[in-house]
């Protein structure tokens, strides 16, 4: 019999797109959940039910985000934020297969920066933007306002003109991660972390939105040769939606 699950994972979900895993948040905990093996369900909000839904969750004022989770075998605690949610599968649930090895913590959370700061708003989110427009369906103009307070200017400033500047710019920041993975088979080293869930979930915003750009920017990378395109195969059994034995 499938094992009930004991963590209920909140996702967003675009209107125009449901079940399309995308959001780079979310996956670092859907992906890392994958991993652990830890049975969970998804419950997928959208943008606006975020925002009406997670503080009922959080009992926090700021800015309504997701992932958060519920764990369910223990007492119902709620945690929000991928960074805080990884740190607490790792301690709760020990017996899993470890996320943060040996003692580099800090070094993962470097990595995490580097991927929020040079692959996901210099790059990524500028190359998806006006996909991610075109499927808010009823939400899209809330999605624009939102989107534009949070930036502090147009969307068609964020964007600019040129769409190959962007291209440049992950080509040049990707040759650091290509590097390791010419000498590793995982970003981490011998085996997984959480730099490679950060990696491959800063990445899925790109194949869900702009699976050309993935291809020729990412896979067929020339400096990086097959390394990405062997990497990210390594990876593909951990980006799954729920495995279908988690569902209820
Ligand atoms: N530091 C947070 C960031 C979470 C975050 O920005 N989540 C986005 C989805 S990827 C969100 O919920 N956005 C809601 C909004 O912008 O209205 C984390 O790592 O969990």
């Amino acid at each position: 019999m499938a094992p009930s699950p004991q963590i209920v994972l909140y996702d967003l979900k675009l209107v125009d797109a449901p079940g399309l895993i995308w959001s780079p948040n979310t996956c670092k905990t859907r992906y890392a959940l994958n991993y652990k093996g830890i049975p969970y369900k998804t419950v997928w909000l959208t943008y606006p039910e975020v925002h009406s839904e997670i503080p009922k969750l959080t009992k926090k004022d700021g800015r309504p985000t997701v992932p958060v989770i519920v764990d369910l075998l223990h007492d119902s605690t709620v945690v929000q934020d991928s960074w805080e949610i990884v740190k607490y599968l790792e301690e709760v649930y020990p017996d899993t297969p470890k996320l943060f090895n040996t003692n580099s913590i800090g070094a993962h959370l470097f990595f995490q920066d580097y991927c929020t700061q040079k692959l996901l708003f210099a790059v990524v989110f500028r190359l998806v933007l006006s996909n991610m427009i075109d499927l808010a369906g009823e939400h899209k103009e809330w999605f624009i306002k939102t989107r534009e307070a949070f930036l502090g200017m147009s969307i068609k400033e964020f964007i600019g003109d040129d769409p190959t500047v962007h291209a440049k710019a992950l080509t040049q920041n990707l040759e650091p991660i290509g590097k390791i993975l010419k000498t590793y088979p995982y970003i981490s080293g011998q085996q997984i972390g959480w730099s490679d869930i950060v990696f491959t979930s800063s990445l899925r915003m790109l194949v869900a939105f702009r699976p050309d750009s993935f291809g020729a920017l990412v896979l067929d990378d020339k400096k990086a040769g097959k390394q990405f395109q062997e990497w990210w195969n390594r990876m593909d059994k951990y980006m799954q939606l729920e495995p279908p034995c988690y569902s209820v």
